[in-house]
């Protein structure tokens, strides 16, 4: 191989580790499973984390997959900005827990991150999140 051709197969493999590195910035819950007591003024948080690069901001939605509003009072859905730049981001989405008056077993539900806007290069790597409001029998 000539020197000439050396040098423009370098810089075929450099763009695409590039590429790869590019796409190598992720989005994920950092727990799979929360608990929470329904009671009076009670709330649970779930936690998000961003790492590798991103050239722009993106947005995400953080939601119950459905609408369980009669749980969780309102807002049940939370939407965050997340910068560009390289570094490790991570953020906490606070919820409420609506003391309902029904004697109830341990309510599990799904929360998710979705909707994910603004970049390529990320992936949501941990999508999901399981949320249990633990027995309440005395309502
Ligand atoms: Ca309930
Ligand atoms: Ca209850």
């Amino acid at each position: 191989m000539s020197s000439g051709a050396i040098m423009i197969w370098l810089v075929v493999l450099l763009s695409q580790t590039a590429i790869l590195l590019a796409q190598d910035a992720q989005v994920f819950f950092l727990q799979t499973t929360v608990s929470v007591e329904e009671t009076n003024d009670s709330s649970f948080t779930l936690n998000v984390r961003k790492t590798g690069n991103i050239d722009t901001s993106i947005t995400i939605l953080i939601a119950p997959i459905e609408n369980i509003q009669s749980d969780f009072g309102v807002p049940y859905t939370q939407t965050r900005e997340i910068s560009a730049g390289n570094e490790v981001e991570t953020f906490g989405t606070t919820w409420n827990i609506r003391n309902d008056d029904i004697p109830e077993g341990d309510e599990v539900f799904i929360f998710e991150l979705s909707d994910l806007s603004g970049s390529e290069q990320v992936v949501i790597s941990q999508a999901i999140v399981r949320v249990t409001i633990l027995a309440n029998d005395d309502a």
